[in-house]
């Protein structure tokens, strides 16, 4: 079977953390004037689509994400109005908007949920999970919140139990509840009458239950329990069935799920194109290549091979019948270029060598705000400058346990959502132009020199680079998008290779992961392979044979002429 051709499958998407992207008006917060300001820029830069993370009316206990009510814009983001001239901006330009769609949970102050907790024969109690204690009066079953605690949270008014799997404020819906899965049909499809071209599913794996709740072995490790208890439950791909018949496929649409717990045996199940599910996901193979068994601030060294294999395993198990999304970073873990690249000295190489293999593997890219002028981790002096649930969470847990705080508040430096959260650069001005006010939280005190003001002056920079990047992956989009991806050398820890080949054209990636000189051994001799595009300027001169001689972090894009 040849690869289907799709126009999701032919674009780039960006993602803006509203939050953090641009305040128009002086409160400190960005908002969707703020986007509406830089949609000429997210144009020239080249990208097809920009997705939202939750712009819905929330409390913001982690940052929207919490809804608490699916058909109004967040009063800090703006009004419906500005939300539709914006989506008129958007396409005016010619590019898509993605709205993220949050529905394994909501917030506690939604009125299903305020409803719900009142009493046990409220009309709204079965959309959420609510359980008896057991008979020693204990919670109903041992689950972990990914946010810390129980995942349980006793209400006293009825008595009962009700499931959480993030935060308290965020009560998982009942999705066995048919009048649950109606009411999200319908928010879907409102928003699609509205002319949004689709949705980013929040842990979309979620929704199905395992009935009745039981222990998890405490003995397992989180991502084990993730796959295997929290995700795929047996009702999912029965649910994204029925929701993709109800709604999603009356239009011309994609869909990305967030595939927590999603696996490379599991993946087709999702993904394949005779099902009728979704159009690619977010696999996380690579994004828990650092933790270690404690989770999230556990942190643990990993090699370039364990970047390959994430990306080399979901290929070879989609291969032409399915499709993933290409990322290297998102709103929930650390910059790329802090984390892949070197944000040191080869600052400027590693971001545009990460945006070369951003932009080069098969599948959709998502580029996160702030990548294209380089932005990288933050490291805080004190708690006090951070803003996120989860690191607060874990931060007081720690405390508790009397741990090394210091040695918290660096895994934190290396591992916080807050990295790539703090405002985007826009300038060199005060709080990096992003706002006249006081930001929600602090710019990265690098705005003077890493700033969009600065990249796009320079003809050499980042910036640049993305742009011509993403119009050379238009230029060829039959290989870099449809092509087969063979990785060359997989047992290479410095050099990350690969092939790129349809219908007799075959192009060579070759990225030097380290800060030194490499001598590389390609599979071809150096005059069969023809420059395309590269991190450094100037001639290759003096190689011969089959070696290449890699500058530190230095990315080349070569066709084969044989
Ligand atoms: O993330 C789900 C998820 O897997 C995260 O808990 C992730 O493991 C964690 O952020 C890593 O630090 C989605 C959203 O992307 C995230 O922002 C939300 O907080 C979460 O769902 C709850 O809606
Ligand atoms: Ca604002």
């Amino acid at each position: 079977m040849a690869i289907t051709q799709q126009w999701w499958k032919e674009a780039v998407i960006y993602q803006i953390y509203p939050r953090s992207f641009k305040d128009s008006n002086g409160d400190g917060i960005g908002d969707l004037r703020g986007i509406i300001e830089k949609l000429d820029y997210l144009k020239s830069l080249g990208v097809d689509v920009l997705w939202l993370s939750p712009i819905y009316q929330s409390p913001n206990d982690d940052n929207g994400y919490d809804i608490s009510d699916y058909y109004n814009i967040m009063t800090d983001f703006g009004t419906m109005d500005d939300f539709n001239e914006m989506l008129e901006g958007i396409h005016q330009r010619g590019m898509k908007l993605l709205m993220d769609l949050v529905v394994n949970h909501s917030s506690d102050e939604h009125k299903w949920f305020t409803e719900s907790r009142k009493s046990k024969d409220n009309p709204y109690r079965d959309y959420y999970y609510w359980q008896p204690p057991k008979a020693d009066g204990s919670k109903p079953t041992n689950w972990k919140s990914f946010f810390g605690g129980d995942a349980w949270d006793y209400d006293e008014q009825t008595g009962e139990y009700y499931l959480h799997l993030f935060t308290k404020k965020q009560p998982d819906l009942n999705w066995e509840n048919p009048k649950v899965r109606q009411e999200v049909y319908k928010i879907i499809r409102y928003w699609l009458d509205k002319g949004v071209d689709g949705f980013r599913m929040d842990v979309i794996p979620f929704i199905s239950k395992r009935l009745p709740f039981e222990d998890v072995d405490s003995n397992r490790g989180f991502n084990d329990v993730v796959i295997n208890t929290y995700a795929n439950g047996p009702r999912l791909h029965e649910f994204l069935q029925e929701m993709v018949r109800e709604s999603i496929n009356q239009y011309d649409v994609m869909t990305v799920g967030e595939g927590i717990g999603v696996t490379p045996q599991n993946g087709l199940l999702y993904v394949g194109e005779d099902r009728g599910e979704l159009n690619m996901v977010f696999h996380f193979e690579h994004m828990f290549i650092n933790q270690g068994k404690g989770g999230k601030f556990d942190i643990v060294d990993f090699q370039l091979t364990d970047l390959k294999q994430g990306f080399s395993i979901w290929d070879e198990a989609l291969g032409e019948k399915g499709w993933v999304n290409i990322y290297l970073d998102n709103h929930d873990f650390p910059r790329m270029v802090s984390r892949f690249g070197n944000d040191g000295k080869y600052h400027t190489e590693s971001a545009k060598l990460l945006a070369t293999l951003l932009l080069t593997l098969r599948g959709t890219p998502c580029i996160y705000q702030g990548s294209e002028i380089g932005m990288t981790n933050v490291a805080f002096p004190s708690i006090e400058d951070y803003r996120d649930v989860e690191t607060l969470n874990f931060y007081e847990e720690a405390k508790e346990r009397g741990e090394d705080m210091e040695a918290f508040l660096k895994a934190v430096h290396i591992q916080g959502r807050d990295n790539v959260r703090t405002p985007v650069q826009w300038s060199n001005e005060l709080n990096a132009g992003f706002t006249t006010g006081t930001p929600w939280i602090k710019a990265n005190p690098n705005y003077p020199k890493i700033n969009a003001e600065a990249v796009l002056k320079n003809t050499n920079s980042i910036w640049h680079y993305y742009q011509q990047m993403l119009q050379f992956r238009k230029t060829h989009l039959d290989v870099l998008v449809y092509g087969d991806y063979e990785v060359i050398d997989e047992a290479n820890q410095k050099v990350y290779a690969y092939k790129r080949s349809i219908k007799g054209k075959t192009m060579i990636v070759v990225l030097n992961f380290t800060s030194e000189h490499i001598a590389f051994e390609a599979p071809y001799e150096v005059d069969e392979l023809q420059y395309l595009k590269g991190n450094y300027k100037g001639k290759i001169e003096g190689e011969e044979g089959t070696v290449l001689d890699l500058r530190p972090w230095e990315a080349r894009v070569y066709l084969s002429k044989v």
